[in-house]
Protein backbone atom coordinates (compact mmCIF):
# COMPACT_ATOMS: atom_id res chain seq x y z
CA UNK A 1 0.00 0.00 0.00
CA UNK A 2 2.61 2.24 1.30
CA UNK A 3 4.57 1.28 -2.12
CA UNK A 4 1.59 2.01 -4.65
CA UNK A 5 0.98 5.88 -2.76
CA UNK A 6 4.60 6.67 -3.72
CA UNK A 7 3.97 6.58 -7.60
CA UNK A 8 3.21 10.40 -8.87
CA UNK A 9 -0.41 9.03 -10.25
CA UNK A 10 -1.49 8.44 -7.08
CA UNK A 11 -3.08 11.59 -4.72
CA UNK A 12 -1.40 10.01 -1.79
CA UNK A 13 2.60 10.23 -2.91
CA UNK A 14 1.93 14.43 -2.61
CA UNK A 15 2.17 15.50 0.70
CA UNK A 16 2.91 18.80 0.62
CA UNK A 17 0.58 21.16 2.84
CA UNK A 18 1.47 24.00 1.16
CA UNK A 19 -0.77 22.84 -1.89
CA UNK A 20 -4.41 24.28 -2.14
CA UNK A 21 -6.40 26.06 -4.37
CA UNK A 22 -5.92 29.66 -2.58
CA UNK A 23 -1.92 29.00 -3.11
CA UNK A 24 -2.17 28.22 -6.52
CA UNK A 25 -4.72 30.92 -7.06
CA UNK A 26 -2.54 33.94 -5.76
CA UNK A 27 0.43 32.63 -8.06
CA UNK A 28 -2.26 32.22 -11.13
CA UNK A 29 -3.75 35.60 -10.50
CA UNK A 30 -0.20 37.60 -10.55
CA UNK A 31 0.79 34.91 -13.68
CA UNK A 32 -2.62 36.72 -15.14
CA UNK A 33 -1.02 40.00 -15.24
CA UNK A 34 1.97 39.17 -15.63
CA UNK A 35 2.08 37.23 -18.51
CA UNK A 36 -0.30 39.33 -20.25
CA UNK A 37 2.20 42.66 -20.11
CA UNK A 38 4.65 40.19 -21.23
CA UNK A 39 2.64 39.30 -24.23
CA UNK A 40 1.83 42.93 -24.87
CA UNK A 41 5.32 43.92 -24.87
CA UNK A 42 6.77 41.40 -26.66
CA UNK A 43 4.38 41.84 -29.81
CA UNK A 44 5.17 45.03 -29.58
CA UNK A 45 8.97 44.41 -29.72
CA UNK A 46 8.48 42.27 -32.70
CA UNK A 47 6.38 45.47 -34.05
CA UNK A 48 9.70 47.79 -33.34
CA UNK A 49 11.57 46.04 -35.62
CA UNK A 50 9.46 47.22 -38.77
CA UNK A 51 8.93 43.61 -40.03
CA UNK A 52 6.40 44.60 -42.28
CA UNK A 53 8.79 47.48 -43.90
CA UNK A 54 11.27 45.12 -45.51
CA UNK A 55 12.08 41.00 -45.38
CA UNK A 56 15.23 41.53 -44.21
CA UNK A 57 13.61 42.92 -41.16
CA UNK A 58 11.05 39.93 -40.40
CA UNK A 59 12.61 37.51 -38.65
CA UNK A 60 9.24 35.54 -39.03
CA UNK A 61 8.65 35.62 -42.82
CA UNK A 62 6.06 32.97 -42.30
CA UNK A 63 4.06 34.83 -39.26
CA UNK A 64 1.10 35.15 -42.31
CA UNK A 65 -2.06 36.30 -40.17
CA UNK A 66 0.12 36.79 -37.09
CA UNK A 67 1.75 39.96 -38.09
CA UNK A 68 -1.63 41.13 -38.72
CA UNK A 69 -1.55 44.04 -36.12
CA UNK A 70 1.95 45.39 -36.76
CA UNK A 71 1.97 49.09 -37.35
CA UNK A 72 4.63 51.79 -37.88
CA UNK A 73 6.92 52.13 -35.08
CA UNK A 74 7.22 55.96 -34.08
CA UNK A 75 10.42 57.71 -33.14
CA UNK A 76 9.36 59.26 -30.20
CA UNK A 77 9.26 58.78 -26.84
CA UNK A 78 12.87 58.68 -27.72
CA UNK A 79 13.22 56.06 -24.83
CA UNK A 80 9.80 53.97 -25.97
CA UNK A 81 11.65 50.82 -26.76
CA UNK A 82 14.01 51.10 -23.66
CA UNK A 83 10.79 51.00 -21.75
CA UNK A 84 8.65 48.61 -23.40
CA UNK A 85 12.20 45.97 -24.25
CA UNK A 86 13.28 46.55 -20.14
CA UNK A 87 9.44 45.93 -19.05
CA UNK A 88 9.54 42.85 -21.10
CA UNK A 89 12.74 41.31 -19.78
CA UNK A 90 13.01 42.30 -16.42
CA UNK A 91 9.13 41.06 -15.58
CA UNK A 92 10.15 38.08 -17.44
CA UNK A 93 13.39 37.11 -15.59
CA UNK A 94 11.42 38.50 -12.40
CA UNK A 95 8.21 35.92 -12.91
CA UNK A 96 10.62 32.85 -13.49
CA UNK A 97 9.75 31.92 -9.60
CA UNK A 98 6.01 32.46 -9.62
CA UNK A 99 6.25 30.45 -12.62
CA UNK A 100 8.12 27.92 -11.11
CA UNK A 101 5.79 27.82 -7.84
CA UNK A 102 2.79 27.78 -9.84
CA UNK A 103 3.77 24.65 -11.77
CA UNK A 104 4.78 23.20 -8.55
CA UNK A 105 1.55 24.14 -6.93
CA UNK A 106 -0.44 22.01 -9.36
CA UNK A 107 2.22 19.31 -10.44
CA UNK A 108 -0.10 16.22 -8.63
CA UNK A 109 -2.47 17.07 -11.24
CA UNK A 110 -0.43 16.61 -14.15
CA UNK A 111 0.38 12.91 -13.30
CA UNK A 112 -3.41 12.19 -12.11
CA UNK A 113 -4.93 9.08 -13.47
CA UNK A 114 -6.54 7.84 -15.16
CA UNK A 115 -4.82 10.06 -18.12
CA UNK A 116 -8.84 10.84 -19.37
CA UNK A 117 -12.14 10.31 -17.98
CA UNK A 118 -13.64 11.63 -21.40
CA UNK A 119 -12.96 12.89 -24.82
CA UNK A 120 -13.53 16.70 -22.75
CA UNK A 121 -10.94 15.42 -20.22
CA UNK A 122 -8.30 14.25 -22.86
CA UNK A 123 -8.91 17.91 -24.64
CA UNK A 124 -8.47 19.81 -21.54
CA UNK A 125 -5.14 18.01 -20.31
CA UNK A 126 -4.03 18.31 -24.25
CA UNK A 127 -4.54 22.02 -23.51
CA UNK A 128 -2.82 21.85 -20.35
CA UNK A 129 0.20 20.40 -22.33
CA UNK A 130 0.47 23.43 -24.49
CA UNK A 131 0.13 26.03 -21.48
CA UNK A 132 2.87 24.21 -19.33
CA UNK A 133 5.02 23.36 -22.32
CA UNK A 134 4.35 26.67 -24.00
CA UNK A 135 5.22 28.74 -20.89
CA UNK A 136 8.74 26.45 -20.19
CA UNK A 137 9.59 26.75 -23.51
CA UNK A 138 9.12 30.99 -23.64
CA UNK A 139 10.62 31.49 -20.38
CA UNK A 140 13.75 29.14 -21.17
CA UNK A 141 14.32 30.79 -24.74
CA UNK A 142 13.94 34.11 -23.12
CA UNK A 143 16.35 33.73 -20.15
CA UNK A 144 18.33 31.95 -22.65
CA UNK A 145 18.54 34.64 -25.16
CA UNK A 146 18.92 37.54 -22.46
CA UNK A 147 21.97 35.72 -21.13
CA UNK A 148 23.61 35.49 -24.48
CA UNK A 149 23.70 31.93 -23.92
CA UNK A 150 20.96 31.18 -26.31
CA UNK A 151 21.98 26.65 -27.35
CA UNK A 152 18.39 25.97 -28.63
CA UNK A 153 18.66 24.20 -32.29
CA UNK A 154 17.16 27.17 -34.65
CA UNK A 155 16.78 31.25 -34.74
CA UNK A 156 15.48 32.48 -31.57
CA UNK A 157 13.40 35.07 -33.19
CA UNK A 158 10.54 32.63 -34.92
CA UNK A 159 11.28 30.42 -31.73
CA UNK A 160 10.14 32.70 -29.28
CA UNK A 161 7.24 34.60 -31.84
CA UNK A 162 5.30 31.50 -32.41
CA UNK A 163 6.27 29.79 -28.99
CA UNK A 164 4.41 32.89 -27.68
CA UNK A 165 1.33 32.65 -30.08
CA UNK A 166 0.77 28.86 -28.43
CA UNK A 167 1.61 29.80 -25.28
CA UNK A 168 -1.16 32.73 -25.22
CA UNK A 169 -3.68 30.83 -27.11
CA UNK A 170 -3.40 28.21 -24.26
CA UNK A 171 -2.98 30.54 -21.49
CA UNK A 172 -5.70 32.74 -22.47
CA UNK A 173 -8.06 29.43 -22.56
CA UNK A 174 -7.00 28.37 -18.87
CA UNK A 175 -7.89 32.00 -17.80
CA UNK A 176 -11.18 32.34 -19.17
CA UNK A 177 -12.04 28.88 -17.19
CA UNK A 178 -9.96 29.70 -14.23
CA UNK A 179 -9.70 33.16 -12.75
CA UNK A 180 -13.66 33.14 -11.69
CA UNK A 181 -12.95 30.48 -9.56
CA UNK A 182 -9.25 32.39 -8.26
CA UNK A 183 -10.74 35.35 -7.71
CA UNK A 184 -13.16 33.06 -5.63
CA UNK A 185 -10.43 31.47 -3.66
CA UNK A 186 -8.63 34.72 -2.71
CA UNK A 187 -11.71 36.75 -1.89
CA UNK A 188 -13.43 33.88 0.39
CA UNK A 189 -9.97 33.91 3.05
CA UNK A 190 -9.96 37.91 2.52
CA UNK A 191 -13.26 37.20 4.35
CA UNK A 192 -13.22 34.78 6.66
CA UNK A 193 -9.54 36.50 7.88
CA UNK A 194 -8.56 32.78 9.58
CA UNK A 195 -5.53 31.49 9.96
CA UNK A 196 -3.46 29.92 6.74
CA UNK A 197 -4.30 26.71 5.62
CA UNK A 198 -7.55 26.08 5.62
CA UNK A 199 -8.87 25.72 2.23
CA UNK A 200 -10.51 22.89 0.26
CA UNK A 201 -10.25 21.58 -3.49
CA UNK A 202 -8.78 19.04 -5.13
CA UNK A 203 -5.48 20.61 -4.64
CA UNK A 204 -4.92 19.98 -0.99
CA UNK A 205 -3.17 16.18 -0.76
CA UNK A 206 -5.26 13.53 1.05
CA UNK A 207 -2.41 12.94 3.50
CA UNK A 208 -0.57 16.42 4.53
CA UNK A 209 2.78 15.98 5.79
CA UNK A 210 4.14 18.25 8.77
CA UNK A 211 4.00 21.72 7.71
CA UNK A 212 7.75 23.27 7.19
CA UNK A 213 6.77 26.67 6.40
CA UNK A 214 3.11 28.53 6.31
CA UNK A 215 1.37 29.07 3.18
CA UNK A 216 1.94 32.66 3.58
CA UNK A 217 5.73 32.04 4.58
CA UNK A 218 5.98 30.67 1.19
CA UNK A 219 4.39 32.99 -1.24
CA UNK A 220 6.58 35.60 0.85
CA UNK A 221 9.71 33.60 -0.16
CA UNK A 222 8.54 33.22 -4.47
CA UNK A 223 7.15 37.13 -4.02
CA UNK A 224 10.84 37.91 -2.11
CA UNK A 225 12.70 35.30 -4.98
CA UNK A 226 10.93 37.54 -7.81
CA UNK A 227 11.24 40.91 -6.37
CA UNK A 228 15.42 40.00 -6.08
CA UNK A 229 15.33 38.89 -9.02
CA UNK A 230 13.81 41.76 -10.76
CA UNK A 231 16.15 44.19 -8.76
CA UNK A 232 19.10 42.59 -9.48
CA UNK A 233 17.81 43.00 -13.81
CA UNK A 234 16.18 45.91 -14.13
CA UNK A 235 19.62 48.15 -13.10
CA UNK A 236 20.26 47.39 -17.00
CA UNK A 237 17.73 49.18 -18.59
CA UNK A 238 17.31 51.97 -15.77
CA UNK A 239 21.30 52.77 -16.38
CA UNK A 240 22.42 55.44 -14.25
CA UNK A 241 24.03 54.44 -11.18
CA UNK A 242 21.20 51.74 -10.97
CA UNK A 243 23.32 49.77 -13.56
CA UNK A 244 25.43 48.49 -10.71
CA UNK A 245 22.75 46.65 -9.29
CA UNK A 246 22.17 44.46 -12.27
CA UNK A 247 24.34 41.53 -11.14
CA UNK A 248 22.39 39.56 -13.48
CA UNK A 249 22.46 41.00 -16.93
CA UNK A 250 25.44 40.55 -19.00
CA UNK A 251 25.69 44.07 -20.08
CA UNK A 252 25.02 45.17 -16.74
CA UNK A 253 27.80 46.67 -14.43
CA UNK A 254 30.00 49.86 -15.53
CA UNK A 255 30.51 50.15 -19.20
CA UNK A 256 33.84 48.43 -20.81
CA UNK A 257 36.45 51.19 -19.96
CA UNK A 258 35.86 54.33 -19.32
CA UNK A 259 36.06 57.67 -21.70
CA UNK A 260 33.43 58.91 -24.31
CA UNK A 261 33.03 55.44 -26.10
CA UNK A 262 32.43 53.79 -22.49
CA UNK A 263 29.29 52.53 -22.76
CA UNK A 264 28.09 49.10 -23.48
CA UNK A 265 28.96 47.29 -27.27
CA UNK A 266 26.98 44.17 -28.26
CA UNK A 267 29.13 42.61 -30.48
CA UNK A 268 32.90 44.08 -31.01
CA UNK A 269 34.61 45.06 -34.30
CA UNK A 270 36.76 41.76 -33.99
CA UNK A 271 33.77 39.84 -33.83
CA UNK A 272 32.37 41.23 -37.16
CA UNK A 273 35.15 40.58 -38.53
CA UNK A 274 36.20 44.85 -39.21
CA UNK A 275 39.63 45.54 -39.52
CA UNK A 276 41.25 48.64 -39.59
CA UNK A 277 42.30 47.87 -43.28
CA UNK A 278 38.44 48.30 -44.40
CA UNK A 279 38.07 51.90 -42.38
CA UNK A 280 41.15 53.88 -42.25
CA UNK A 281 40.95 57.11 -43.74
CA UNK A 282 41.32 56.07 -47.45
CA UNK A 283 40.11 52.83 -47.59
CA UNK A 284 36.00 54.02 -46.46
CA UNK A 285 33.39 55.43 -48.56
CA UNK A 286 30.10 55.69 -47.77
CA UNK A 287 27.83 54.81 -50.81
CA UNK A 288 24.50 56.93 -50.87
CA UNK A 289 22.53 55.83 -54.27
CA UNK A 290 18.98 57.25 -55.14
CA UNK A 291 17.57 58.87 -57.73
CA UNK A 292 20.59 61.63 -58.13
CA UNK A 293 22.51 58.38 -58.97
CA UNK A 294 25.91 57.30 -56.90
CA UNK A 295 27.05 59.84 -54.76
CA UNK A 296 30.63 58.05 -52.68
CA UNK A 297 31.57 60.49 -49.48
CA UNK A 298 34.55 59.51 -47.10
CA UNK A 299 34.78 60.48 -43.60
CA UNK A 300 36.17 63.92 -44.56
CA UNK A 301 33.48 65.05 -46.61
CA UNK A 302 30.74 63.59 -44.37
CA UNK A 303 32.54 65.55 -41.03
CA UNK A 304 32.31 68.93 -43.82
CA UNK A 305 28.60 68.39 -44.25
CA UNK A 306 26.25 70.19 -41.50
CA UNK A 307 26.74 68.03 -38.35
CA UNK A 308 24.04 68.03 -35.76
CA UNK A 309 23.63 66.63 -32.13
CA UNK A 310 20.87 64.30 -30.96
CA UNK A 311 21.24 63.01 -27.27
CA UNK A 312 19.86 58.90 -27.76
CA UNK A 313 19.85 55.65 -25.75
CA UNK A 314 21.11 52.04 -27.65
CA UNK A 315 17.88 50.00 -26.32
CA UNK A 316 18.66 46.12 -27.22
CA UNK A 317 16.27 43.26 -27.58
CA UNK A 318 18.59 41.44 -24.85
CA UNK A 319 16.69 44.08 -22.40
CA UNK A 320 19.95 46.35 -21.67
CA UNK A 321 20.03 50.07 -22.89
CA UNK A 322 22.69 52.64 -22.77
CA UNK A 323 21.85 56.13 -21.00
CA UNK A 324 21.34 58.68 -23.21
CA UNK A 325 24.67 59.38 -25.19
CA UNK A 326 25.71 62.62 -27.17
CA UNK A 327 26.01 61.58 -30.74
CA UNK A 328 26.67 63.98 -33.60
CA UNK A 329 26.40 63.18 -37.37
CA UNK A 330 24.91 63.79 -40.35
CA UNK A 331 21.25 64.04 -40.64
CA UNK A 332 19.91 61.22 -42.35
CA UNK A 333 16.96 63.28 -44.43
CA UNK A 334 19.85 65.52 -45.48
CA UNK A 335 21.86 62.31 -46.99
CA UNK A 336 18.22 61.43 -48.41
CA UNK A 337 18.47 65.08 -49.77
CA UNK A 338 21.95 64.53 -51.46
CA UNK A 339 20.80 60.85 -53.38
CA UNK A 340 18.29 63.11 -54.56
CA UNK A 341 15.42 63.02 -52.48
CA UNK A 342 14.52 67.31 -52.16
CA UNK A 343 11.05 66.54 -50.07
CA UNK A 344 9.73 64.41 -47.86
CA UNK A 345 12.50 61.38 -47.46
CA UNK A 346 11.84 57.82 -48.47
CA UNK A 347 12.88 54.38 -46.62
CA UNK A 348 16.22 53.26 -46.83
CA UNK A 349 18.20 50.33 -46.55
CA UNK A 350 21.48 50.20 -44.93
CA UNK A 351 24.47 47.79 -45.27
CA UNK A 352 27.52 47.61 -43.26
CA UNK A 353 30.75 46.61 -44.26
CA UNK A 354 30.02 43.53 -41.81
CA UNK A 355 30.32 40.39 -44.04
CA UNK A 356 28.50 37.94 -42.29
CA UNK A 357 26.10 38.47 -39.71
CA UNK A 358 22.30 38.60 -38.81
CA UNK A 359 22.53 42.22 -38.13
CA UNK A 360 24.74 43.69 -41.04
CA UNK A 361 21.31 44.68 -43.24
CA UNK A 362 18.37 46.48 -41.68
CA UNK A 363 16.06 49.06 -43.49
CA UNK A 364 14.18 51.99 -42.26
CA UNK A 365 11.10 53.66 -42.35
CA UNK A 366 10.74 56.76 -44.01
CA UNK A 367 9.44 58.18 -40.58
CA UNK A 368 12.61 57.55 -39.04
CA UNK A 369 14.70 59.00 -41.87
CA UNK A 370 13.01 61.74 -41.17
CA UNK A 371 12.87 62.32 -37.87
CA UNK A 372 15.56 64.66 -37.37
CA UNK A 373 17.42 63.30 -34.45
CA UNK A 374 18.06 60.19 -36.53
CA UNK A 375 22.03 60.53 -37.93
CA UNK A 376 24.96 58.81 -39.19
CA UNK A 377 26.83 59.21 -36.62
CA UNK A 378 30.71 60.11 -36.29
CA UNK A 379 30.90 61.30 -33.05
CA UNK A 380 30.10 60.44 -29.97
CA UNK A 381 30.37 62.01 -26.56
CA UNK A 382 32.73 64.56 -28.37
CA UNK A 383 34.99 61.85 -29.74
CA UNK A 384 34.85 60.30 -32.67
CA UNK A 385 33.33 56.86 -32.77
CA UNK A 386 35.72 53.62 -31.34
CA UNK A 387 35.91 50.73 -33.21
CA UNK A 388 33.76 48.92 -31.52
CA UNK A 389 30.85 51.20 -31.76
CA UNK A 390 30.63 51.81 -35.55
CA UNK A 391 33.72 53.84 -36.62
CA UNK A 392 33.32 55.15 -39.33
CA UNK A 393 29.96 55.71 -39.53
CA UNK A 394 26.89 54.23 -37.64
CA UNK A 395 23.13 55.04 -37.87
CA UNK A 396 21.47 56.10 -34.72
CA UNK A 397 17.84 56.46 -34.64
CA UNK A 398 15.01 57.26 -31.98
CA UNK A 399 12.78 55.07 -30.26
CA UNK A 400 14.07 52.09 -32.16
CA UNK A 401 15.79 48.41 -31.02
CA UNK A 402 19.48 48.83 -30.94
CA UNK A 403 19.20 46.28 -34.35
CA UNK A 404 18.36 48.87 -36.21
CA UNK A 405 21.51 51.03 -35.25
CA UNK A 406 23.65 49.59 -38.00
CA UNK A 407 27.38 49.94 -37.19
CA UNK A 408 30.42 50.25 -39.62
CA UNK A 409 27.78 51.38 -42.31
CA UNK A 410 29.05 51.11 -45.96
CA UNK A 411 26.26 52.01 -48.24
CA UNK A 412 22.96 54.03 -48.13
CA UNK A 413 20.18 53.02 -50.69
CA UNK A 414 17.14 55.55 -50.26
CA UNK A 415 13.91 54.79 -51.95
CA UNK A 416 10.34 53.28 -51.14
CA UNK A 417 10.81 49.63 -50.01
N1 LIG B 1 26.94 45.87 -38.34
C1 LIG B 1 26.31 45.61 -37.19
N2 LIG B 1 25.62 46.56 -36.57
C2 LIG B 1 24.98 46.33 -35.39
C3 LIG B 1 25.02 45.06 -34.80
C4 LIG B 1 25.79 44.04 -35.46
O1 LIG B 1 25.88 42.89 -34.99
N3 LIG B 1 26.41 44.35 -36.64
N4 LIG B 1 24.37 44.82 -33.61
C5 LIG B 1 23.19 45.68 -33.37
C6 LIG B 1 22.63 45.50 -32.05
S1 LIG B 1 21.73 44.09 -31.81
C7 LIG B 1 22.73 46.46 -31.07
S2 LIG B 1 21.93 46.29 -29.61
C8 LIG B 1 23.56 47.66 -31.27
C9 LIG B 1 24.57 47.80 -30.14
O2 LIG B 1 25.38 48.92 -30.34
P1 LIG B 1 26.68 49.13 -29.43
O3 LIG B 1 27.51 47.88 -29.57
O4 LIG B 1 27.36 50.35 -29.93
O5 LIG B 1 26.16 49.30 -28.03
O6 LIG B 1 24.25 47.63 -32.50
C10 LIG B 1 23.52 47.15 -33.60
N5 LIG B 1 24.29 47.33 -34.80
MO1 LIG C 1 20.65 44.24 -29.89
Amino acid sequence: MRDHCRLPGSPGSWRSPLRGVRFTSVLGLVLLGGVTVLFVTGLVSYAAYNPDLSPVNDKTPDKGILGFYLFAWPTGPVWLYRLTQGAHVTLGVALVPVLLAKLWSVVPKLFALPPARSLAHALERLSLLLLVGGGLFEFTTGVLNVQLEYVFPGSFYPLHFYGAWVFAAAFAAHAVLKTPAALRAVRRRRDAGGPDGRDGGDLVPPRPGAPTVSRRGALWLVGGGSLLLGATTAGQSLGGPLRRTALLAPHGGAGPSGGPNGFQINKTAAYAGITPADTHGDAWRLVLTGPAGTVRLGRADLLRLPLHSSSLPIACVEGWSTDDQWWQGVRLRDLAALAGYRGDPPDVFVESLQRHGAFRRAALRANQVADPRSLLALRVNGEDLSPDHGHPARIIVPAAPGVLNTKWVARLTFGDL
